[in-house]
């Protein structure tokens, strides 16, 4: 990557040569590896764009913004590097904000770069063009914000914005460029000296011995260990370690979605299908990138082993993350492991050596006994075929699919759609899988699919419920723009969660959940120049995908699904409130 600085101005005979705050955005990405941005042009960073493209950055022009926020994130997910949004000021700076949000909160890191008005009418509110005090708005949902005023403080800015993003726990970033920062020049020499390239961004943050003996001491002690694997795990790209982590000591593991792929789902010691057994029994829990927080039911409650408490004092905990403040979040830690999860699981290793006493056989063959139940109950409803098709008998498509492509990239959003897909297909890689993550967000999915295509050159499958698709369904035309092997599928059930609610109150609206029948969505894909497939059986949904796959073109696929199929929220209905009894 060149470090030279691109020159803005023709220099006058004899002037010094100047440059431009453009430039100097620009070329401090370049100078820092950043080969790629996300964004939608418009008042004050049209230029910018084009200027981008100009030098060589690739600019990936979305049709709403927080597509373009997602598609980022994601990037930042996949590369553990800051992924790029660029947007403009106020409206398209909001719309790119529950990406950021979704960003930190998932511990991806992302950096967005909004344009904003004039500070002098925005500070004294005066009406300016798309007036709006950004940097206060973007700092409650980003780990780090930033303004630069001045040319010569862009390579700085551009240097904290990277290492707030990628060391120690990743986050989202906002970087406000407001308008008259890009007309501003500077001698370009000058300016070439202000660009910092960032040396180690994300430091190696090694554990303390001690901590390492303690979390030892408690692991050999264990009768029933359990290592839960979150896709902190899947970032921190320290998979030799953490399969040698398994392997070596023979405790069995489950995966946190994202973590799917880390070792392969058919891996023996996956304890994923026998989940609801695992967590109340284990007595030692190491938790390696992934936080007790909702999705593990806090660590506590009926999920857990707190009917165990008084027989050997309920379960313990030792848990590997980056974020010290992530200890004693919802229960007693007992062995705080604070470090990145590469250099952790070597110092486990270490102590480790080769003769590990394996876990005793008794929790080994009762984990495998519910493990088999499961997998064998599984495998009957899969070869069920129903008619009309249902979520089982079109993921028994899918599942096969990703088995004889496991180098592509799965991205999955919806309710149904997606827990069924969690638990039904097996991942085989590392960061193969992406989705709604810690919170559940729907409408990550074109941002993310044309993300994973990019950053990886792997086809991508995108599984989608009706409802999730539609928060980013324009993007087919932005798949198709640049030609990405992404395909799309609908699982088409004719609403939110399923298509047969009725209006309680009689009247002529439809249920708030239910949606046009029969929609043909597959025609949009078609109205891009796209491959667009009806497919109301499994046959016709796998040769659907299998074309996709083998041509690489943009492909929709419609998968009819019986819309009486689907439950409300999926797996977690419980977390629907419903109204209190009174007496
Ligand atoms: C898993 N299972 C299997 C297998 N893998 N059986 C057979 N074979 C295989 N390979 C079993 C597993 O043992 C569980 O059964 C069940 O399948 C489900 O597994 P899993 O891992 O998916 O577990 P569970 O209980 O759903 O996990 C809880 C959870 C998860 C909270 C982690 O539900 C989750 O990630 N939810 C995210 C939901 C979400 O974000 N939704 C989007 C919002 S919807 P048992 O018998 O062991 O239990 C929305 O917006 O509003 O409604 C809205
Ligand atoms: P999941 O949803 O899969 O359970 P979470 O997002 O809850 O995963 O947890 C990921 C955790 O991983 C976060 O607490 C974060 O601080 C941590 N983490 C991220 N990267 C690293 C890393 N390189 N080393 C250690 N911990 C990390």
């Amino acid at each position: 990557m060149s470090a030279v600085l691109s020159p803005a101005t023709d220099p006058a005979a004899g002037a010094a040569p100047m440059t431009d705050g453009f430039h100097l955005v620009i070329d401090a990405l370049k100078l820092n590896d950043i080969t790629t941005i996300y964004g939608l042009p418009g008042i004050p960073i049209t230029d910018l764009t084009r200027m981008a493209q100009a030098e060589g950055l690739r600019m990936i022009s979305f049709r709403h913004e927080q597509n373009a926020g997602h598609a980022a994130a994601i990037a930042g997910f996949l590369n553990a590097r800051p992924g790029v949004c660029l947007t403009v000021s106020a409206p398209g700076f909001l719309n790119a904000l529950t990406a950021l949000a979704n960003a930190t909160t998932n511990c991806f890191p992302m950096i967005l770069i909004s344009g904003s008005s004039e500070r002098e009418v925005v500070d004294l509110q005066q009406g300016d063009y798309e007036e709006m005090d950004q940097l206060a708005i973007a700092k409650p949902l980003a780990k780090a914000a930033y303004r630069v005023l001045h040319a010569e403080d862009i390579g700085i800015g551009i240097a904290r914005a990277i290492r707030a993003a990628v060391s120690g726990r990743p986050g989202g970033v906002y970087l406000d460029l407001p308008a008259k920062l890009f007309a501003q020049t500077m001698d370009a020499a000058a300016g070439a000296a202000s660009l910092i390239k960032v040396v180690d961004p994300a430091p190696r943050q090694i554990p303390a011995p001690e901590a390492v003996q303690r979390a030892l001491e408690l692991l050999r002690g264990a009768k029933k260990p359990l290592i839960v694997l979150g896709k902190g795990a899947a970032y921190a790209r320290a998979d030799d370690e953490v399969r040698a982590l398994v392997e070596r000591t023979g405790i069995p593991y489950l995966p946190m979605s994202m973590a799917k792929g880390l070792l392969p789902d058919t891996h023996e010691l996956s304890a994923a299908a026998a989940r609801s057994y695992a967590l109340p029994e284990a007595d030692v829990v190491l938790l390696v990138g992934a936080r007790l927080n909702w999705l593990l039911s806090h660590g506590k409650g009926k999920t857990w082993g707190g009917k165990h408490a008084k027989a050997w004092g309920g379960q313990k905990f030792i848990q590997i993350d980056i974020s010290p403040t992530e200890m004693d979040s919802n229960v007693r830690i007992d062995a705080p492991v604070v470090g990145d999860i590469g250099s952790c699981v070597t110092a486990l290793l270490a102590g480790i050596g080769s003769g590990w006493p394996r876990p005793p056989a008794a929790w080994l063959d009762a984990l495998s006994e519910r493990k088999n139940k499961n997998i064998a109950k599984l495998s009957e409803t899969l070869a069920k075929d129903a008619r009309p098709m249902n979520f089982h008998g079109a993921l028994n498509v899918v599942r096969d699919i990703v088995k004889a492509n496991p180098d592509a990239m799965l991205v999955n959003e919806g309710a149904n759609a997606l827990d069924f897909t969690r638990s039904i297909v097996d991942m085989y890689k590392p960061r193969k899988r992406v989705d709604v993550g810690t919170w559940g967000v729907m409408g990550i999915g074109m941002g993310f699919a044309v993300a994973a295509a990019i950053e990886t050159g792997q086809p991508v499958i995108a599984i989608e419920g009706d409802s999730a698709f539609g928060f980013s369904g324009m993007e087919v035309e932005t798949i198709c723009r640049y030609q990405l092997p992404v395909c799309v599928v609908i699982f088409n059930n004719n609403g939110v969660y399923r298509g047969t609610d009725k209006n309680l109150g009689g009247g002529a609206d439809m249920a708030p959940t239910a949606f046009v029948k029969d929609a043909r969505y597959e025609r949009l894909m078609e109205a891009f120049g796209g491959v667009g497939v009806y497919a109301a059986t499994p046959d016709e949904l796998r040769r659907g995908m299998e074309e996709a796959l083998r041509s690489r073109r943009p492909t929709l696929v419609n998968a009819i699904i019986d819309e009486t199929a689907g439950t409300e929220s999926g797996r977690i209905t419980s977390l629907n409130p419903t109204r209190q009894k009174t007496t």
